[in-house]
């Protein structure tokens, strides 16, 4: 495999990991878990019983914990028999899922048809032979809500006489400022993304606490931007840089996922726009800290990104030869939005370059040609960017006004115009809103953007969300890009941005 590892950096990523901050936490109720056609998916948790230990279990018997809010972490409990009924003699077995989500709790892991790993589901079964005892799961989980069910058939009653969760975190939430508003929507969307940040923010950024559990670049561009101001963890910014920058894949391309822990910690594949934004990554490091000397160490790494995407544009065209994510869309055309985040970073790119004197004609000469090149899919007429094959997306405008290639005026009117357009190629997750709320920012729309928060992550708080989602469409509450709802992450890294945008909108 192709994976170049850079043994310096990588060293210099490990000696940046810090103990993670961790709180022993309680289930606070039992709840069951009930049809409503008025509850997000249909399925609504009410609560069942206040828990007094110990609980007992014969069984068949299920129960559902609640423990009130979002949490990542390591259970452990403790069993014990009814000595004066009869001893446990054969061996408990006991089945336990974890669901950020009630959804979660109530598919069945035998149905389930999604494209990713089925492992990716939290659960699993375990037996005990002796009791009294004391149990443990050795998988980290991410939940609220947490069902464990009796599979035996024996005839005792066994007793759960103690359950706790010890959570893990980079970051204590505590620590994080205070939004200054009166208005409950904004304070409510504002605490569910720093706690998104703050779950998410473990031994790396993790793009989800259950899942995928790796640090992505997208998600990491997203993740530093909003931390820099919630909870300033440098460190572990810097360590996740150094982590990209340290094993790289084909072309030293930077891979768009890092598994910290399984050498050779990438795979082969690629997503230029993700590769890209390793520039911003600097970028911003350096916007944020006025540190240069991380930039001049890693600035011929970002440099190699612009070049291994120049080399595969084809001039005429204006089609970059490589694979983009820009977002979960179905058949979305991606080539007008890749050239805008090819102009995006390189002009950040451009700047860092100055900033430590190079030579930047061949940025300057990209940023030329790609402009051209993008302008060549504007359509006068419709004041509209389409893709070669004639598609008009909403992330196609996003993307060139964020390029920066139209004039002021000219941007601000499409940016103003992008959600009436009549179409199917529409922003799916909250990773590319994010980037419509920056295009809305800098064409000078700020109450729009504002507005656009509030109402789409107002309606992910009122479906009952702790955290801040993957994916969320209010007209699709069982939207998956997976095909399974059940997989989908609650608690997602590139959806937490408005801890980045209410400070900054309500401060100005
Ligand atoms: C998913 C993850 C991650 C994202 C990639 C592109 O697997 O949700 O957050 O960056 O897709």
């Amino acid at each position: 495999m192709a994976v170049i590892i850079n043994e310096a950096l990588l060293k210099k990523a490990e000696e940046l990991k810090r103990p993670l901050k961790k709180h022993i936490v309680y289930p606070e109720k039992t709840v069951k878990i009930i049809n409503d056609k008025n509850a997000f998916q249909e399925l609504r948790a009410i609560a069942d019983k206040k828990i007094s230990f110990p609980v007992t279990l014969s069984a068949g018997d299920e129960i559902i914990f609640d423990f009130n809010d979002h949490i990542v972490g390591y259970v452990s409990f403790s069993l014990d028999n009814d000595g004066l009924v009869k001893i446990t003699d054969s061996p408990v077995k006991l089945q336990f899922s974890f669901g950020e989500f009630p959804l979660e709790i109530t598919a069945s892991p035998e149905e389930y048809k999604g494209g990713l790993g089925k492992g990716w589901l939290q659960n699993e079964e375990r037996s005990y032979v002796f009791t009294p005892c004391e149990g443990s799961l050795e998988r980290r989980y991410s939940f609220r809500y947490l069902r464990i069910k009796r599979t035996d058939n024996a005839a005792f009653p066994i007793k759960l006489s103690s359950l706790k969760v010890c959570t893990v975190s980079a970051v204590d939430i505590k620590d994080a400022p205070v939004l200054k508003t009166d208005d409950e929507i904004l304070k409510k969307i504002y605490d569910m993304s720093i706690k998104t940040l703050k779950e998410c923010e473990q031994d790396v950024f993790e793009d989800g606490p259950k899942r995928d559990r790796r640090l992505w670049i997208g998600d990491l561009k997203l993740q530093a931007m909003s931390d820099y101001g919630i909870f300033g963890n440098l460190t572990l910014i810097k360590r996740c840089i150094y982590l990209f920058a340290g094993a790289t894949g084909k072309h030293k391309m930077i891979a768009p996922c890092i598994f910290p822990d399984s050498p050779p910690f990438v795979d082969e594949w690629t997503f230029c726009d993700y590769s890209l934004f390793f520039i911003s990554c600097l970028y911003d490091f350096y916007k944020n800290t006025g540190d240069i000397s991380l930039i001049e160490e890693l600035f011929d790494t970002a440099y190699r990104q612009m070049e291994a995407v120049s080399e595969k544009i084809d001039k005429n065209t204006g089609i970059i030869n490589l694979h983009p994510f820009i977002d979960w869309c179905p058949d979305l055309d991606k080539k007008t939005a890749i050239l805008g985040v090819y102009i995006y970073t390189l002009k950040q790119l451009k700047e860092l370059g100055e900033l430590l004197g190079k030579d930047n004609k061949k940025t300057e000469a990209e940023i030329n040609t790609a402009s051209k090149l993008l302008l060549s899919f504007y359509d006068e007429k419709t004041g509209l960017f389409t893709t070669p094959s004639g598609q008009i997306s909403e992330h196609s405008q996003v993307w060139a006004v964020l390029s920066g290639v139209l004039r002021d005026e000219q941007a601000a009117t499409l940016c103003a115009k992008i959600k009436d357009i009549k179409t199917p190629f529409t922003m799916r997750t909250p990773y590319m809103m994010h980037y419509y709320i920056e295009a809305l920012y800098t064409s000078g729309l700020k109450n729009e953007a504002l507005e656009f928060i509030k109402n789409y992550w107002g309606k992910i708080a009122d479906a009952g969300f702790d955290c801040c989602p993957e994916i969320f469409n209010p007209e699709n509450e069982f939207e998956s890009p997976y095909n399974a709802p059940e997989i989908n992450s609650a608690c997602h890294a590139w959806s937490c941005t408005p801890a980045y945008w209410l400070p900054k909108l309500l401060g100005e």
